[in-house]
């Protein structure tokens, strides 16, 4: 079986790695034994400081939460992504930014970068932005997203991204939660040759937003759009009257330096606060060492700048690093299923780091389409947002990296900040589908239900017991909210929500979700949110979501609706319905399985039993367990012969 198989390092890989086997294991134990010494020296070593900090770490897991990095230390992150470099690199390119169609593409240099930055920085104060105050970008895969994202860092404000593919009324209830004054945002976006009407959809979100006075709009395409002149301001006019000067803020290192929205397993997404100096240290050492950076990669995260992984692995991990970095605009599938691997030649990218859900959907399309281009310019391969399964990873390491490239699988989440369980590709055995071994500093653990540890070879809940500099701080707005999440579980551990066993050599294999939480194309999305949405219908009594298994997106999401007396299910309902959560989260939460059930199967206290929704939706009706103690055992005969298929 593939689970079994075990890929040694290449001896080429281990000789000019930054670290080896021994190496890890050496840097590891001293991370875990003196974690204030190692980090300390890490902060200087790869951070550039205005101020030195007063205390390194102070924290607790436990009654009054709280972790706090290099307080007192003075920096700004938009300084230690351009500014230092500009003595050694400023002619060095920062960004490659790669257009949906494949004829277009633009180097933007750290000079360049600079400047753009800096008077975009400047616009924002002339518009009354300052320190602390948030600000909404709103925005395609073009240079502008970073350069917002940059400008804000620079001044201090705190930005919050939220991506182009949500519905405007997802994107006002974030703009509410934040309370941003100003949004960033494109006349439209493109994506696999269609256009999307970003700045039509923030329209609609800002007149339910009174908190925003500003709507800058970059012109990507022309297209028509609304107009109002008492809050829109068009990007271009006001960048080129802008001073290019724009001295970078020095921030406290706990400062907040964004928020960011994901799902959790209940209510509305919360805001994930990062701060500034222990974020940035984490995203730039783990870039560095999980891809093995060199000076003269080029190196492609194809994740949206509205995920973290856009975040971390985009944007400041490889600036932070002086790396260049590829934004791709488009998708792997346009104009043809080649596209992945003709930029990889175009641009000679050296490092490629995708979800697998990608890796999936182009390993339908067969071999050619990746044999057909040279590729020879990969040296790393990575994926992230998901487990891969077995199949994915062979075929990722034996057709697209030529069994030339070490793939690192690494796990992390949008609140750790950047990886925590991944391989280095020179001091790791790989072995497909594991993501192995955790990244300096972190003592992850294994619980079981009873919350006792899991020592050596086993199975539970996976845990991180001690603090690490990327890991987020509060949901912003409710610190109770954020001890309750993931502090409660398991008394004075970070609890994640997923599940994961350790094999007898001690590496990690996730195994997946332990909420209600689903992960469908790499995209994380809460049940109970796809839930409230289909029950906002007048003939919707009740609705449960669950998640089952699907060949390309990983999670299919499959709902189970309950409808009022007199409605009548039809087809007609279902595009309603499915419509309804377009418009409510976006087209990524669409249901690909609407079954009306006539009820749920609840236990006698009308606690809905998700364990059997998921083994119907899954199929796997042998393994349905004890149903014994449902207040109506009938109900689960019902739902398995109208059992629908996504
Ligand atoms: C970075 C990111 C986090 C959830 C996480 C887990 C799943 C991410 C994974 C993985 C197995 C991997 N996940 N990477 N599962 N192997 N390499 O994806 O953040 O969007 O917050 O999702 O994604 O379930 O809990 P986010």
């Amino acid at each position: 079986m593939s689970e079994h198989k075990v890929y040694p390092v290449p001896e080429s890989v281990a000789a000019r790695a930054h670290v080896t086997q021994a190496e890890y294991e050496a840097m590891y134990r001293r991370s875990v034994d003196d974690p204030e010494g190692f980090w300390a020296e890490q902060a200087d070593r790869f951070l550039d400081w205005f101020e030195k900090w007063d205390t390194t770490l102070d924290w607790s897991f436990e009654g009054d939460v709280h972790v706090e990095w290099f307080k007192g230390g003075k920096l700004n992150v938009a300084h230690n992504c351009i500014d230092r470099h500009l003595a050694e690199h400023a002619e060095k390119t920062a960004l490659i930014w790669e257009g949906d169609e494949p004829d277009q593409d633009q180097h933007i240099t750290f000079r360049e970068l600079h400047e753009q930055v800096s008077r975009l920085g400047n616009v924002l104060k002339e518009r009354g932005v300052s320190k602390g105050d948030r600000v909404c970008l709103y925005m395609p895969m073009i240079p502008e997203a970073v350069y917002a994202m940059l400008a804000c860092a620079r001044i201090g404000a705190v930005h919050s991204v939220v991506f182009g593919g949500f519905s405007p009324e997802a994107l006002k209830d974030r703009i509410q939660d934040a309370e941003a004054s100003v949004v960033i945002t494109a006349d439209e976006g493109v994506r696999g040759g269609r256009k999307v009407g970003l700045k039509a959809n923030t329209d609609k979100a800002v007149d339910q937003c009174p908190s925003v006075h500003t709507v800058l709009t970059v012109r990507r395409t022309g297209g028509d759009i609304g107009w109002n002149d008492s809050r829109d301001v068009w990007y271009h006019e006001a960048v080129e009257a802008a001073s290019a000067d724009c001295p970078a803020e020095p921030m406290d290192a706990e400062d907040p330096l964004f928020i960011l929205y994901t799902s959790g397993s209940t209510g509305k997404p919360k805001g994930v606060l990062h701060t500034t100096g222990g974020y940035l240290l984490y995203a730039a050492i783990t870039t560095w060492y999980t891809f093995d950076l060199q000076p003269d990669d080029v190196y492609w995260c194809t994740a949206d700048v509205g995920w973290i992984t856009g975040h971390s692995y985009l944007v400041y991990g490889p600036l932070a690093n002086a790396t260049t970095s590829v934004v791709f605009e488009g998708v792997p599938s346009y104009p043809d299923a080649s596209r992945f691997w003709e930029v990889v030649d175009k641009h000679q990218v050296s490092v490629f780091y995708t979800a697998p859900t990608a890796i999936r959907a182009l390993m339908r399309e067969g071999d050619e389409p990746v044999t057909k281009t040279d590729r020879s310019s990969l040296r790393i391969l990575g994926t992230v947002g998901e487990p891969i399964n077995p199949e994915a990873w062979e075929w990722y390491y034996h057709v697209v990296g030529k069994e030339q490239c070490p793939i690192v699988d690494t796990w992390w989440q949008t609140e750790t900040g950047g990886h925590l369980i991944t391989p280095l590709p020179g001091a790791t055995e790989l072995k497909p589908g594991s993501a192995t071994r955790p990244f300096f500093g972190i003592v992850p653990a294994l619980m079981d239900t009873d919350g006792h540890v899991v020592e050596g070879e086993g199975e539970g809940a996976l845990v991180i017991t001690r603090p690490w500099p990327g890991q987020m701080r509060t949901i912003y707005g409710n610190h109770q909210r954020f001890v309750e999440t993931y502090f409660s579980a398991f008394k004075g551990c970070y609890f994640s929500g997923d599940g994961a066993r350790r094999d007898g050599n001690g590496d990690y294999w996730i195994t997946g979700r332990m909420d209600d939480v689903l992960n469908v194309s790499g995209h994380r999305m809460g049940t109970a949110e796809i839930e409230s949405a289909l029950v906002l219908h007048d003939a919707v009594a009740e609705a449960a979501v669950v998640g089952y298994p699907h060949d390309v997106k990983g999670q299919g999401i499959y709902a189970y609706v309950i409808l009022v007396k007199d409605a009548e299910p039809s087809d007609a309902l279902r595009k309603e319905l499915v419509n309804l959560v377009r418009s409510e989260i976006g087209p990524i939460a669409s249901p690909d399985a609407i079954q009306w059930a006539p009820g749920l199967p609840k236990t006698r206290s009308g606690k809905i039993m998700r364990r059997i929704l998921r083994k119907i939706a899954a199929n796997e009706l042998d393994s349905l367990g004890d149903t014994s103690t449902l207040a109506d055992p009938a109900v689960v005969d019902e739902l398995i012969n109208n059992r629908v298929t996504g």
